[in-house]
């Protein structure tokens, strides 16, 4: 087991607090969006979001991501000021009830700005900053640590017919220019946090490949994270009717996979059941 103990570390947070990889983090997800494919928008008044947020720390999250915009395959973009409008309420409201630390799910420089004046810290970009070109200065200017995940294509057509020569090595090559990005920006290098992007323009062969080596993104020397929560991969093997709330078992299988293959975060819908086999799994291979 890869545990991220073997190499563990610290990412300092704007606000003084800082991130601690001794063991695996937990990223519970909360959508503000009416279309979110994975829980049909049973979260979008602000009242609920907040509602479920606590939940989730009540559960054991370690950090809460919270996304205005949906990014399913074939969604549109939401503008700027919906989607500001939706998230900061709920991010105001997370931070007076608890500490954790916030990322805010975006790719609108604007949105992300909003957000940090609100209370969160971790910027979480699918786009690695690449669809925004001011996102480099607001991370730079407000030190957040960055989420640089990565996506063949636009949310709107990212799964018409994705293809990789070689998905692996064009992930690692698009890590490492955009991390070179980063740097160039003033970006400390121990303020980035790297994610494959299961989903985003991949094939199910892609997912799963990511998935089993995932260890070799390692090499980058930044805390690794992943998200698998209830994608739609988990309904090509299980062919379940695509229902997203019948993937918590593919969902759990794929985070303590991810987890014993070196990821450092695990950004998931069931924070409760996932803290539950992450403890589990790591009692049984004696890490604690
Ligand atoms: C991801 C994300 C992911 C990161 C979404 C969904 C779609 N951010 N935002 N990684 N997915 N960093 O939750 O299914 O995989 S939105």
């Amino acid at each position: 087991m890869i545990y991220a103990t073997k190499n563990p570390g610290t990412m300092a947070l704007p606000n003084g607090q800082s991130l601690t990889f001794e063991r695996p983090l937990v990223m519970g997800i909360v959508n503000v969006t009416p279309d979110s494919f994975s829980d049909g928008g049973m979260f979008y008044a602000p009242d609920d979001a907040i509602k479920h947020a606590r939940q989730l720390i009540a559960d054991g999250a370690d950090i809460i991501d919270v996304g205005g915009e949906s990014t399913r395959p074939g969604s549109e973009p939401v503008p700027i000021d919906d989607e500001t409008r939706r998230v900061i309420p709920v991010i105001r409201a997370i931070r007076e009830h608890s500490p954790i630390p916030i990322s805010i799910d975006t790719t609108k420089s604007d949105v992300a700005e909003e957000a940090i004046k609100n209370g969160a810290t971790i910027i979480n970009d699918i786009s690695a900053l690449r669809f925004d070109h001011k996102m480099v200065e607001v991370a730079s200017a407000y030190k957040t640590p960055v989420v640089l995940m990565h996506m063949l294509g636009q949310p709107k057509t990212m799964q018409e017919a994705p293809h990789y020569h070689d998905c692996l090595s064009e992930i690692r090559q698009f890590f490492s220019e955009r991390i070179h990005f980063c740097l160039n920006y003033g970006i400390d290098k121990n303020r980035i946090i790297i994610d494959p992007g299961i989903g985003f323009g991949k094939r199910l062969e892609d997912n799963l490949e990511i998935l089993r080596r995932l260890e070799e993104f390692r090499m980058f020397d930044c805390p690794l994270l992943l998200g698998a929560s209830r994608k739609s991969f988990i309904s090509m093997i299980t062919r379940d009717r695509h229902d997203p709330l019948s993937r918590i078992g593919g969902s759990i299988a794929s985070a303590v996979l991810a987890v014993r293959n070196g990821a450092h975060i695990v950004r998931v819908h069931d924070v409760a059941a996932t803290v539950e086999a992450i403890k589990v799994t790591a009692a049984i291979e004696g890490a604690q």
